[in-house]
Parts: C-alpha cells; sequence; structure tokens
C-alpha cells in the first residue's frame, strides 16, 4: 500500500484537502510532468485496479478522481506560463458516452504548454459537435479521447464523419483502450500513447 501521506496515498483515499499541499511539496522536488507521471498516474491505474478487483466501488473511485483534481489544479497553476500562442490550432474532446477527462485534460496542459491553441470541447461530445467545431476553428488537427472499450465505436464514428465531411483534418487518438493497430483500424491519422507523444505529433505536423 501507498505511505501514509504521499499523493499516491491521498488519491486512493480520496482525500482531496490534503492534495493541494502535498502537490506543492512534489512540484519543488520533481517538474510537472514529472509529478504526474510518476505520482498521479500510477495511483489512478492502482484506483482501476482496485475498482475492477471489486475491492473500491464507484463513489469511492469519483472521490479519487476529485482528489486527483485537486492535485492538476495546483500544477496547472504553477506550469510555465504559455509560450506565445502562436494560432497552431487543435481542436479536442472525450468522445460521445465517456465522461473520463483526466487524461485529456494533461494532453490540454502539455499542449498549451508548447504554444498549441487548444479548442477544448470537454467530454461526451458527438461527433457532430466536433465537426461543427473543426469547421468553426478551422483547425488542421482533431485530437480525441476515449477510455471505454464501449466508447471507442463513437470515436470511430467522429473520425469517419470528420474524413468524409473535413478531408485534409488530421485525427490524433489516445486514450487506455487504444492500441497502435486499433487506432489504424478505426481510421485514426496517429496514435499518441500519452500527451507528450501528442505533443510531438503536432509539433511535426503543425511545426
Ligand atoms: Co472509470 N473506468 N468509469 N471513472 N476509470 C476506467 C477507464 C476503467 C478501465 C476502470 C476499470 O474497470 N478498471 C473502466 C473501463 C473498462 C473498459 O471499458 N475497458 C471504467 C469504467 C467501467 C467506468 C464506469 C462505466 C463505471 C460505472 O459507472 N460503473 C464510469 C463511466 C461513465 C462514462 O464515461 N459514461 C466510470 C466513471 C469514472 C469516474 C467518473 C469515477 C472517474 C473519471 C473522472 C474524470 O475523468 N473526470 C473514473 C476514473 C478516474 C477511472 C480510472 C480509475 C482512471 C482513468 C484516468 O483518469 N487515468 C480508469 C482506470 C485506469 O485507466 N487505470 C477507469 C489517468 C489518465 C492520466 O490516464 O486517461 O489513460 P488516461 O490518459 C493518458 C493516456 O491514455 C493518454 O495520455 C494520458 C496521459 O499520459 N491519452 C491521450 C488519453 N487521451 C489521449 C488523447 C490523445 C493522446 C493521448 O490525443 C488526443
Amino acid at each position: 500500500d501507498a505511505e501514509r501521506g504521499t499523493i499516491e496515498h491521498l488519491i486512493l483515499t480520496g482525500r482531496k484537502g490534503d492534495m493541494p499541499a502535498a502537490t506543492r511539496a512534489a512540484l519543488e522536488q520533481l517538474e510537472p510532468m514529472e509529478v504526474i507521471s510518476r505520482h498521479f498516474i500510477p495511483a489512478l491505474d492502482e484506483a482501476g485496479d482496485r475498482f475492477d478487483a471489486g475491492k473500491l466501488f464507484l463513489p469511492q473511485l469519483m472521490a479519487t478522481a476529485e482528489a486527483a483534481r485537486a492535485g492538476f489544479d495546483v500544477i496547472r497553476e504553477r506550469m510555465p506560463a504559455n509560450a506565445e500562442t502562436s494560432g497552431r490550432g487543435i481542436c479536442l474532446a472525450t468522445v460521445k458516452g465517456d465522461i473520463h477527462d483526466i487524461g485529456k485534460n494533461i494532453v490540454r496542459m502539455l499542449l498549451e504548454n508548447y504554444g498549441f491553441t487548444v479548442y477544448d470541447l470537454g467530454r461526451d461530445v458527438a461527433p457532430d459537435t466536433v465537426l461543427a467545431a473543426v469547421r468553426e476553428h478551422g483547425t488542421p488537427l482533431v485530437g480525441l479521447s476515449a477510455l471505454m472499450t464501449t466508447t471507442v465505436p463513437a470515436m470511430a464514428e467522429t473520425i469517419e464523419l470528420l474524413h468524409r465531411e473535413a478531408p485534409g483534418v488530421c485525427v490524433i487518438v489516445g486514450g487506455a483502450v487504444l492500441t497502435p493497430d486499433y487506432a489504424r483500424q478505426i481510421g485514426a491519422d496517429f496514435y499518441a500513447k500519452d500527451a507528450a507523444a501528442a505533443a510531438r505529433i503536432c509539433q511535426e505536423e503543425l511545426g
């Protein structure tokens, strides 16, 4: 078990009140993205495993997510100020039927930090809402996140709609249930295994 008072322990026990201080302490030792990858993600993975194993129930899973969010708020404040935004834009969304947005929000944080303009459409976003946003903002890239096997079909549907109605727009996908093969099968242009990979792809595509 995670040691008492650590970020892992606070997330797993849903202690959101103590998270800001613990996160600030971690930020004194580590870079923001390292705090996320070393402390937050392992704790959320462990929460998912416990939920899977029936050792943690939905209210507790929700409390872990809230605790993580309280920490992310501190990290967001501490991220170095945005490099001047260059107008290089991307629309970002969690697909229809899926309300998991922690991963998407990390991707957003990192992309903004790299100077991209991110149009965050939120979570549970319908395919035609994504298409409308792409038309409105004229972005050459769309990033989609899906966390559940049950919502990957909605991702496939969104990609299909974009490729049909907005040819030339490239779609980057990510989320724990995806693999590079699966991403290719549903027609995605790029697969990113984590936020850093998404940032690399955007840099290559948008310069
Ligand atoms: Co839910 N949930 N959840 N959940 N939840 C999972 C995903 C699950 C795997 C847990 C489990 O059973 N082991 C499981 C899905 C099973 C499956 O389909 N394979 C599950 C389930 C079943 C559910 C519910 C159905 C539970 C229920 O109601 N019975 C329900 C779903 C409701 C819905 O969506 N309609 C539900 C609800 C919730 C909470 C609300 C409690 C909460 C979400 C809060 C929120 O997001 N605001 C929650 C949480 C926290 C999780 C786990 C524990 C953690 C997810 C997370 O945030 N991980 C999760 C188990 C797990 O994943 N280990 C689980 C940390 C995050 C940083 O990782 O999102 O993968 P991730 O993002 C990474 C990469 O994947 C990548 O970069 C990120 C950072 O490196 N990435 C991208 C993600 N998107 C990207 C996009 C990109 C590029 C990279 O480009 C665009």
